[in-house]
């Protein structure tokens, strides 16, 4: 066909706001099918974001044409989570839309902020790991990168999580209801993936290497679903594309013609398992076979995909790695490398030695924790069961390592189990981890203490023998959706400050220092703040019916509730406070609101008993008359990425305060401190970077750092010593062990209080204790110093370039995937897309 006669045979959209409100009408009546006078707000929803979607897809069609035209090398992200929380928002915001689609809805007597409150969130994660595979989406795209993110469509996202009699409910988060207008479903792109078999070998011919047949396999459908990812200030997008799964028509055939429809069915719905839910991390091992299987299907599909594509321009695979870098998120998509591996030698009937070249070129691994528990092994046996074919690419993998290893090292046995892919202590298993050491040709960590340790412990005998594979990206944040679309007060003060370029640049933010002396900033800064918490006392008013004290400071923990994070020594400060107002109740206390959300994962006992007491000394606290004014505490139900854009700008004390050497980098760190809270944290993850780029004297610091931990432990600690030396926390656990918190089941909390100073204390709370409260007695004596307090809380702001995912995506692209942008005809604005080796800021 003729491309350019095609450019006049469809509407070229305008952005005025009459042509807005026509794409909008024309979408409620046309595609979402409801006339004005019966439609809902949804439908209003719905309208009004396929008209913005149709605003993304020009771009999206024109990138996608350039990055064939230059034949560019795409980098693929492969993450088992995408948290993206909602989308409308942020594409109105890359759009640069918001006055001309406000102005629109208003015509339709429809308000946009009301709007965008419909939207469900799209949970595809859990934490994390999720989140900054989302940010780095974003980033990607504003870069002009050629990224797509590969994952899977998760028909329930991440548990809704409700609050009942001070205990965490658990309820489906099926999001899918009302449809995703921000999706393209793509039934024509499907691949088989297949599960189980055996496999047949075939006697080596010819001096060729033995041919492997898979055969008596069950097989699913991967079917496509596509969403736009705009970059900002860019014309430039990119892809996610999310897998579901479909029964195969076969397997379905063979049981109805057997008269067997409900059977038919069945296995219909079995197969489809696949792609239906999230794992909460921490699971136990039921359901580990499922998720196994997800992670194999959406590898698969993936690499089927990105291999049809290059052969789509290309013959022969010596380019593949020039065009084509798999990033992997964590080890759960570890299994792409088997699966190129197959697809290379099985299908495209490479040799083994070409196809293994290729992989060390292609691959490069993120590590996100160096906690045991989350360092995934698979045992032989299920791994043999689902997937025998790569368990043998795996065995043969391992075989060529291993005896690489004593040719350079000698036969050093010791060396040689330690190092295996396979864990032959106890039961066998494979372990992930080092699958992806092996095979990558970059192991990156996420802080630089982070990265330091992982080369220390976990990967130390690979750093040995391959020092130079392995570095340090310290993580970030996109700036659009976490200051500009999340604080729009905050926002608008920057733009009149130091203007609209830190959107971009984030190091920009730097010019905010020379506004400190400004006659009136100070106090526009807090009254941001005080709309910010106003904002957040409004939703907590709404779904809680508790009213919040904005003239306190709100001391915020949200996160994954989980030990090593500690939310338990936050109670414990906040039972000390509640004594010691009780004590002295005339004294001039500096008040307080102390906010928590988080889920915790179902199966996990001990974060679920420590939501119980969150809410228990809630309840007693806000009732009790001596405390009124003083303290509030409140656990926020269903954290969610669009409950994080409420309560992050509302903050003025930001909680990081895992025990030092256990967070990786944390990410929720640099959300606070962009939205202008003060940090109160441990020496752990990024919170060490945050430190020297906001300044020693402008974040407070508390508690042993990673070497003291560590000689603590080797020490033989002894939780038991801290308590008898300090007689305010064992009066603090006393309270605890009364049942002030749980009135007629004193027991209640004494799993808590034996994890504390009976069996262990293995995160170390007790021995941080005193640190951290005299640590909160700083913070109240800054606070009681306001213009002090807003000073500090702006050079946290102005420190926090350094943080943005841009940042970090630079230096991945630069360093690791070795990417350079797509050119696009026709920049949007004279800020569009540089050279990614431009961004990459020059050492300090
Ligand atoms: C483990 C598992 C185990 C099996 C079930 C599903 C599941 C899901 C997730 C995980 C590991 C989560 C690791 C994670 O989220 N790490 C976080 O990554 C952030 C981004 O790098 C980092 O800022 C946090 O410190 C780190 O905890």
């Amino acid at each position: 066909m003729d491309l350019t006669q095609f450019e006049h045979q469809y509407d070229h959209l305008a952005t005025d706001v009459a042509a807005f409100k026509r794409l909008i009408a024309n979408k409620l009546i046309y595609q979402v099918g409801k006339d004005p006078i019966s439609a809902r707000p949804e439908d209003w929803m719905h309208a009004a974001a396929y008209a913005v979607r149709d605003h993304l897809v020009g771009r999206w069609m024109q990138t996608t044409r350039a990055q064939y035209a230059q034949d560019v090398k795409r980098v693929y992200y492969f993450s088992m989570e995408f948290l993206i929380g909602r989308t409308f928002g942020n594409a109105v915001l890359a759009l640069e839309l918001m006055p001309t689609l406000r102005q629109a809805l208003k015509e339709f007597d429809c308000d946009v902020e009301a709007l965008f409150e419909l939207e469900p969130d799209a949970a595809l994660g859990n934490g994390g790991l999720g989140r900054l595979a989302a940010c780095f989406l974003d980033s990607m795209a504003t870069l002009g990168v050629p990224g797509f993110g590969y994952g899977i469509r998760y028909d329930y996202g991440m548990f809704r999580q409700t609050i009942q009699g001070g205990r965490q409910v658990e309820a489906p988060d099926y999001w899918l209801t009302h449809g995703n207008p921000w999706e393209f479903p793509r039934p024509e792109v499907v691949y088989r993936v297949r599960f189980g078999g055996r496999i047949e070998e075939s006697p080596a011919s010819g001096g060729g290497p033995a041919a492997v047949r898979w055969v008596g396999t069950d097989d699913v459908l991967a079917m496509a679903y596509d969403t736009i990812i705009p970059g900002y200030g860019t014309p430039a997008t990119n892809t996610l594309r999310l897998w579901s799964a479909k029964a195969t028509e076969e397997m379905d055939l063979k049981a109805f013609n057997q008269g067997n429809y409900f059977g038919a069915v069945e296995t219909k719905n079995h197969s489809e398992n696949v792609s239906r839910v999230l794992y909460p991390d921490d699971s136990t091992a039921d359901g580990r076979e499922l998720r196994l299987r997800q992670e194999y299907f959406f590898v698969s599909a993936s690499v089927q995909d990105l291999v049809h594509r290059y052969l789509r321009t290309h013959s022969g695979f010596e380019k593949l790695p020039d065009k084509v870098s798999i990033h992997l998120n964590d080890t759960h998509p570890v299994l792409a490398i088997p699966e190129l591996m197959r697809v290379l030698i099985d299908e495209q009937l490479q040799p083994w030695d070409t196809a293994w070249a290729l992989c060390r070129r292609i691959f490069s691994y993120t590590n996100h924790t160096l906690m045991h528990e989350a360092l995934e092994t698979w045992p032989i046996e299920l791994f043999g069961r689902v997937l025998p074919r790569h368990l043998r690419i795996i065995f043969d993998i391992n075989a060529r390592f291993l005896q690489e290893l004593t040719e350079q090292h000698g036969a050093d046995a010791a060396l040689m189990r330690r190092l295996s892919l396979i864990d032959e202590g106890g039961e066998r298993r494979v372990r992930m981890a080092y699958l992806a050491v092996v095979t990558s040709h970059s192991v990156n960590g996420v802080s630089a203490l982070h990265s330091e340790l992982m080369i220390q412990s976990i990967f130390a005998d690979f750093a040995k023998l391959w020092p130079e594979r392995f570095n340090n990206k310290t993580n970030g944040i996109t700036p659009r959706r976490w200051l500009a679309h999340a604080n729009p007060g905050l926002s608008a003060l920057l733009d009149a400050r130091i203007g609209r370029g830190w959107r971009r640049h984030l190091d920009q933010l730097e010019g905010l220092k020379g506004a400190l002396e400004l006659p009136g900033f100070l106090g526009a800064f807090r009254r941001v703040k005080r709309q910010n918490k106003q904002r957040l006392a409004a939703l907590v008013q709404q779904q809680m019916g508790l009213a919040l004290n904005v003239d306190a400071l709100f001391d915020v923990q949200v996160k994954r509730i989980h030990e090593y994070k500690r939310q338990l020594l936050n109670v414990l400060h906040v039972i000390s406070r509640y004594r010691r107002i009780l004590a002295q109740p005339d004294a001039q206390w500096v008040p307080r609101v102390v906010v928590f959300a988080g889920k915790a994962a179902s199966a996990y006992h001990m974060a679920k008993l420590v939501i119980r007491l969150i809410n228990d000394v809630a309840e007693v606290v806000n009732n009790d008359p001596r405390t009124q004014g003083k303290l509030q505490v409140v656990f926020v139900p269903n954290y969610s990425v669009s409950l994080a854009e409420i309560i992050i700008p509302a903050a003025d004390l930001s909680e990081q305060i895992s025990t030092a050497g256990t967070e990786a980098s944390g990410t929720g760190n640099m959300k606070f401190a962009l939205n202008g809270a003060l940090t109160i944290g441990t020496l752990d993850g990024a919170n060490v970077e945050m430190r020297e780029h906001v300044g020693p004297e402008h974040i407070f610091i508390f508690g042993h750092t990673t070497p003291e931990v560590a000689a603590l432990r080797a020490r033989g600690y002894q939780p038991r010593e801290w308590v008898e030396k300090d007689p305010e926390l064992a009066a603090v656990l006393e309270l605890l062990r009364s049942g002030v918190f749980s009135p007629g089941e004193p027991a209640r909390y004494q799993a808590i209080i034996d994890t504390l100073v009976n069996w262990g204390d293995h995160y170390l709370l007790l021995a941080d204790y005193r640190s951290y409260v005299d640590m909160q007695d700083k913070v109240d004596a800054l606070y009681r110093n306001t213009d002090e307090w807003t000073r500090h809380a702006v050079l946290n702001v102005a420190g926090m370039g350094h943080f943005s995912s841009d940042r970090t995506i630079a230096e991945y692209a630069h360093d690791i995937w070795h990417s350079t942008p797509v050119q696009l005809p026709q920049p949007l604005q004279a800020s569009a897309s540089l050279p990614v080796g431009h961004l990459v800021p020059q050492q300090r």
